[in-house]
């Protein structure tokens, strides 16, 4: 019987994947942990520790007394923020990572899981369907860090057999919480704007392209590259992942269709330099091909289901 710890859970991505884990597991073989108490509301459906993931001898102990087999390590410094911090969210982004791989060799754990982005792509990458295989030099410590991770992940499978898998997300878009720190949040925040009919000033230009995915997609990859058999994995760095691609024009004239009155303004910050490093969309034919991936929303239907799902999770204030 499989025991899984998810680390980072009260994120963006780890509150909906830790939800599908228990549907998967079962809630009594899910403990989700995170930094602050305060994830405990979102995550009352299953187990849940305080747990700070640089804090290696008390990671070692709980996955040893939990009898954990895998292990689903989401936490990390997002671009936009390891800006502000770069030495901080290096240490966070490499440290917690490779406690993580030490633990799964020393144990050893079944399989864990670490997301990498698409970040890892920098100015020289080519920016239309970005290749599996391609140049890298990126821009922001998160980037790098990433990049760095994915080598470490492929030497762990190389040199210990560590089954670890990764995929490189691009932006996130979900209604159950709230992104923090990434360049892609503009996609979330901008709905939160047209449900409470304010008007929405974007921190990126009106055409700057970016690849994305409507969570549901995102956490359904994750689930089937983790699930398909071992030898099916062929790439141990990380996963080029694609879902849709959108501007900010794009994504609001998608909104406008349901909320007429909609209005946005563009004011580009220190935000636009890291999404003009980033690729415009990106060629997952690697992932279609070894676990047979295929995103099932557009931009429209994430608007559609966005808009009706968003007013239960963040209702009207006052
Ligand atoms: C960010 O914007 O930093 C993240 C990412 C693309 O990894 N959402």
């Amino acid at each position: 019987m499989d025991n899984i710890l998810v680390i980072g859970a009260s994120g963006q991505l780890g509150s909906e994947l830790t939800w599908a884990l228990a549907q998967q597991f079962g809630a009594a073989h899910v403990i989700a942990t995170d930094l602050k108490h305060l994830s405990k509301a979102t995550l009352d459906f299953c187990r849940f520790e305080l747990l700070d993931v640089m804090d290696k001898e008390a990671l070692f102990t709980l996955v040893k007394k939990e009898g954990i087999t895998q292990i689903y390590h989401l936490a990390a410094v997002l671009s936009a923020a390891g800006e502000k911090n770069p030495s901080a969210a290096w240490r966070l982004n490499m440290d917690s990572l490779l406690h993580v791989l030490e633990l799964a060799k020393e144990l050893p754990l079944e399989k864990v899981y670490w997301p990498s982005s698409i970040a890892v792509f920098g100015p020289n990458t080519p920016k239309i369907n970005t290749p599996q295989f391609c140049v890298k030099e990126p821009n922001t410590v998160y980037g790098i860090s990433k990049l760095a991770g994915e080598g470490w992940c492929n030497y762990y499978f190389e040199k210990y057999g560590v089954d670890v898998r990764s995929l490189r997300y691009p932006g996130l878009v979900g209604y159950k919480s709230l992104p923090g720190g990434g360049t892609t949040d503009y996609a979330v925040d901008i709905y939160h704007k047209a449900i409470h009919q304010e008007p929405f000033t974007c921190f990126l230009e009106e055409n700057s392209y970016l690849p994305m995915m409507y969570m549901p997609d995102a956490v359904k990859a994750t689930l089937d590259l983790m699930n398909a058999p071992r030898e099916a994995v062929k790439i141990r760095s990380s996963y080029n992942l694609a879902g849709m691609s959108f501007s900010p024009k794009e994504i609001f004239e998608s909104i406008k269709k349901q909320v007429p009155n909609f209005q946005i303004t563009y004011r580009p910050d220190f935000r636009q330099g890291i999404a003009d490093s980033w690729p415009d969309s990106i060629d997952d034919s690697r992932a279609k091909e070894d676990w047979g991936w295929s995103p099932a929303y557009t931009l429209d239907s994430m608007t559609k289901d966005m808009l009706s799902q968003l007013p239960a999770y963040f209702p009207p204030q006052g």
